[in-house]
């Protein structure tokens, strides 16, 4: 059943098709579908075809930018669907897409999905340089900061934010953990992040055996 919808998402997507998009998205709302599965299922796969028509020359940016557009205001109405945390908060989890990167649907959806898990998001936005990472970090007392990044051009920006981090006195304040399409783990652990995450169950789990690791007071 919702294999057949979850198909139905996807080719929506893939044709840009807005309408038909809206009316399945409520349609996987009211039938209780498994958000994250259909997350990862359709929505996802649905807009990396887009990025690939793009690629392929099928697609130019103004569908692009509809594809985000759509999806994004799809995943909207799915997360309100997610948010169903009410305990006492185990930790806080910093988020930011580097900066030169306006790419935002990974990182909200990796936002969501830890809030779910009792820990407090702090949301910083998109095209964030280092220090914006750090100032906001200290300021709300973060155990965590979390770094996406979706462009190849903007990796360098992660190892940049590593760098920011020692320079300023503050690394051994904060676990830093990185994720986004392009990035892969041995690189991550490489440039010294302490974590890498591939998807959303992935981002959730590091953020909490961090922060278990953290009450138990045992090392990095
Ligand atoms: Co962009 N774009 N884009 N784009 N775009 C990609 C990334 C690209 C792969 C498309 C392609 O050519 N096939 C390509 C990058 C190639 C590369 O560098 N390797 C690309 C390009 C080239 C560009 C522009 C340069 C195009 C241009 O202007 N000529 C431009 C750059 C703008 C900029 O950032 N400076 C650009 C612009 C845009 C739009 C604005 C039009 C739009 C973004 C809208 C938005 O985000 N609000 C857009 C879109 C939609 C895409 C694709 C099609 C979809 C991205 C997406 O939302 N994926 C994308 C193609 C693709 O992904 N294959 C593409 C769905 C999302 C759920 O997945 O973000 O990967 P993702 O997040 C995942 C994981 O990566 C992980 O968990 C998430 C859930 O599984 N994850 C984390 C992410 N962050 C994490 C953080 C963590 C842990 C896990 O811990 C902290």
């Amino acid at each position: 059943m919702s294999d057949k919808l979850f198909n139905e998402i996807y080719e929506a997507i893939a044709d840009l098709d807005e309408d038909k998009l809206n009316e399945l998205t409520d349609q996987a709302i009211s039938d209780e579908v498994e958000i994250i599965e259909a997350v990862e299922k359709a929505y996802t796969p649905g807009i990396k075809t887009v990025g690939e028509k793009y690629e392929s020359g099928e697609f130019f940016l103004p569908e692009l930018i509809l594809a985000g557009d759509i999806v994004k205001a799809a995943i909207t109405k799915l997360e309100d669907q997610l948010s169903g945390s009410s305990g006492r908060k185990k930790g806080k989890f910093l988020i930011g897409t580097v900066e030169g990167d306006i790419h935002d649907i990974g990182k909200d959806l990796v936002a969501t999905m830890i809030s779910t898990r009792d820990i407090e998001v702090i949301d910083i936005g998109v095209d964030c340089p280092p220090d914006k990472f750090i100032d906001a970090a200290l300021e709300n007392e973060v155990d965590i900061i979390g770094a996406s990044c979706l462009l190849t051009m903007t990796a360098p920006e992660l190892p940049k934010l590593e760098e920011k981090l020692r320079e300023r006195g503050v690394r051994d304040q904060f676990y830093f953990v990185v994720g986004g399409a392009p990035i892969e783990k041995d690189w991550a652990l490489e440039i010294g992040a302490d974590g890498y995450a591939e998807d959303l169950q992935e981002a959730a789990e590091l953020a909490v055996s961090i922060l278990n690791k953290i009450k138990e007071g045992s090392d990095k």
